[in-house]
Order: C-alpha cells, then sequence, then structure tokens
C-alpha cells in the first residue's frame, strides 16, 4: 500500500508537470483527484484497512493528497503566467501612448441661459420653484380664472392625456405655461412669497420660425403686503440690465389674461441699439418681453389667500425667445432639433 501511494504520487506529479493546458491539467486533476478519481479511491479505502495499518496509511495517503493538490496550483499559476505572456508578446503594446480622449460636451444654451436666470433672480432674494409638466385642467385652467367656456383657452390649444385623470381636478393636460405652479405654491407655503418657475411648456400650434410646439418660458410670483406694480418695473428692469449687463428700460403696456387685474405687457429698450432702433426692435427701440399684472383676487382665493391682507404681482416670459435675441437665432426649431453643428456653437 505504501509503495502504491507513493507510486501514484509520483506518477501524478510528472503528469501535472507535463500538462501544457489549463484544460490539460483540469483532466489530470479529474484523473486523480475526481469522484472516482485513483487517489480519490484509494482515500475512501482508508476506512476498511486494519487498525494496525489504519492511521499510518492513512497518514501518508493525507500527504500524498497535499503534496498533488500544492503542484496543481503551483502549475495553474505557471500555466496562466505563460498564457498572458504568450498573449503580450502576440501585439505590442506601448503603454506610454497617451489614450483617446472623450468628446467634452457642453451646457446647451437654453440652459445656460436659464442658469444666469435663476443666479439673478436668487440674488434679489426669489426661490426657485418646479411644477408638473403633465398638469391638471383645473391647475392650467380653471384655478387662474380660466373655466371651460372661457374664449381664452382658445389662446392656449394644447394636448390632452388621454385615459389620465386626477380625481379631485379631473383631466390632465400637457401645462400650456408655467403659470399652474402660482396656485401650486401659494397652496403649498401660503404668504408672503417671492418665486420664480423656469420649465417646459407645451402648446398646439403650427411651427413657425419663432412657434414651436415645446419651448420654455420662466414665471414669476410675488405675494406680499403693500406691493403694487412699480415693485415689478423695479425687478425687471434689474433682472433686464444684469442680464445683458447694460442699463435696460422697461415700459408697460396694457395686456390681457384672465389671472391678473389689471393685466400689462411689459416691453424692455432694445440691448442693441439702446433705444435707437434697430432689426432686433423692428426701428421701435422696445423689445416685447413678456405678460404680467396683479394676481387676480379668484387666483388668490385658489391658492388659499386673503385678497384683502395680501396682494402681489405675476410675470410670464418666453425663455426660448429670450435666449434666441441673447444668441441672435432666427429659428426657434434649431435649439431643439439635435444639430450638433449648431449646438457646438454655444
Ligand atoms: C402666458 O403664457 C402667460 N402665462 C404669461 C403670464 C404670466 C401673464 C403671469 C400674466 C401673469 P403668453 O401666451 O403670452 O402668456 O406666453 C408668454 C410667452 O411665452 C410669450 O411672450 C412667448 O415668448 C412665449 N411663447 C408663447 N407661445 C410660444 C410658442 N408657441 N413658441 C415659443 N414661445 C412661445
Amino acid at each position: 500500500m505504501d509503495k502504491m501511494l507513493q507510486s501514484l504520487e509520483k506518477q501524478a506529479l510528472e503528469e501535472i508537470s507535463k500538462a501544457k493546458s489549463i484544460s490539460a491539467l483540469k483532466e489530470v486533476e479529474v484523473e486523480y483527484l475526481g469522484r472516482k478519481g485513483k487517489l480519490t479511491n484509494i482515500l475512501r479505502g482508508v476506512k476498511d484497512l486494519s487498525a494496525k495499518d489504519k492511521p499510518r496509511i492513512g497518514k501518508l495517503s493525507n500527504e500524498v493528497k497535499n503534496n498533488i493538490d500544492k503542484r496543481f496550483t503551483e502549475r495553474r499559476e505557471e500555466i496562466e503566467e505563460q498564457e498572458l505572456k504568450h498573449e503580450l508578446s502576440k501585439e505590442f503594446f506601448d503603454t506610454s501612448i497617451p489614450g483617446i480622449s472623450p468628446p467634452i460636451g457642453h451646457i446647451h444654451p437654453l440652459s445656460q441661459v436659464q442658469e444666469e436666470v435663476e443666479r439673478i433672480f436668487n440674488q434679489m432674494g426669489f426661490a426657485i420653484m418646479d411644477g408638473p409638466e403633465a398638469e391638471s385642467e383645473y391647475y392650467n385652467f380653471e384655478g387662474l380664472n380660466i373655466p371651460a367656456d372661457h374664449p381664452a383657452r382658445d389662446m392656449q390649444d394644447t394636448f390632452f392625456i388621454k385615459d389620465k385623470e386626477d380625481e379631485k381636478h379631473g383631466r390632465f393636460v400637457l401645462r400650456t405655461h408655467t403659470s399652474p405652479v402660482q396656485v401650486r405654491t401659494m397652496e403649498k407655503y401660503g404668504a408672503p412669497l417671492r418665486v420664480i418657475v423656469p420649465g417646459r411648456t407645451f402648446r398646439y400650434e403650427a411651427t413657425d420660425a419663432s412657434h414651436d410646439t415645446t419651448f420654455y418660458q420662466v414665471e414669476g410670483l410675488l405675494i406680499d403686503k403693500n406691493i403694487s406694480l412699480s415693485h415689478l418695473k423695479g425687478i425687471m428692469a434689474e433682472f433686464l440690465s444684469r442680464l445683458f449687463e447694460k442699463d435696460v428700460n422697461v415700459r408697460f403696456r396694457p395686456g390681457y389674461f384672465p389671472f391678473v387685474e389689471p393685466g400689462l405687457e411689459l416691453d424692455f429698450s432694445c440691448f442693441m441699439c439702446q433705444g435707437d432702433g434697430c432689426r432686433l426692435c423692428k426701428h421701435t427701440g422696445w423689445i416685447e418681453f413678456m405678460g404680467a399684472g396683479m394676481v387676480h383676487p379668484n387666483v388668490l382665493k385658489a391658492g388659499g389667500l386673503n385678497s384683502d391682507e395680501y396682494q402681489g404681482w405675476a410675470f410670464g416670459f418666453g425663455l426660448t425667445r429670450l435666449v434666441m435675441m441673447k444668441y441672435g437665432i432666427n429659428d426657434i426649431r434649431l435649439l431643439t432639433n439635435g444639430d450638433l453643428q449648431f449646438i457646438k456653437q454655444f
């Protein structure tokens, strides 16, 4: 038995050394240590030996097994190292060559201007709010004093979301403006309030160079005691002057929106010609900019505020149009059509 074990060990170690690949090594492993392997069989028989032989043979067979195991591990490492060397020698690889640098993207002009707008309003104490793009009909229209049969609904035709209804607030639409966030913010935070809401808006419109079905707006809302339109004039003149880094004046014209009373349109003096008249301002010296007005008492009520105690103003301008003006872009569709050649200029 002793001799048999010793010759088995010798034979196994020789075969291990001869194996040239991992798969050949595996075969040897199965031959000796597998379920029906040569050594396994001997180990299995140890229990049947006489009490005299059992301890000695048991010890010896364990030693043999450990030696074979150890050699398997060594040989596996040798083969793996050889294979790696072989792989590397196949192809010359110069580790000192600089890598291929990945193309670096940049912020979209719409986001650049949005960040700038947020920064300026933030400095003036305004918080930045957000609201859902799929909005209930209530917040988009009724809450803003635009009942179902109101003609103002025609001006903001939109997309209705099929099969989606809110128990409390009815059908869902893609919001036509950022104004729904007015009532949402009043409901959530009460008064006083000083917020702007930049966001994506949608309208069912024929597209042309200055109209798209998807565009960005910025809403503003300031609610407090003793607030008047002069505050709006001051804030907007300051905002636009900081944005264009030039002195900019603003003026009001009457305007109509059901959710403000009085309602107005705000123009600002052309930043290109300083009011002298140029192509951008169509030789008027003024650029039409946004709708605004004092928040209608019905809207304050919808927001849960007492209109005898609080009042304020709201405004909404087209961020997309502002970007076009700032960079002299003459077609709104260029901003969202995914043309990288165009976008890389900014
Ligand atoms: C409104 O959307 C009002 N919610 C603004 C407002 C807010 C008034 C608060 C009073 C108080 P209007 O429909 O005019 O208003 O749109 C505002 C701006 O969005 C426009 O001046 C324009 O710059 C931009 N806009 C409107 N429709 C489109 C369009 N189809 N494509 C690109 N920009 C658009």
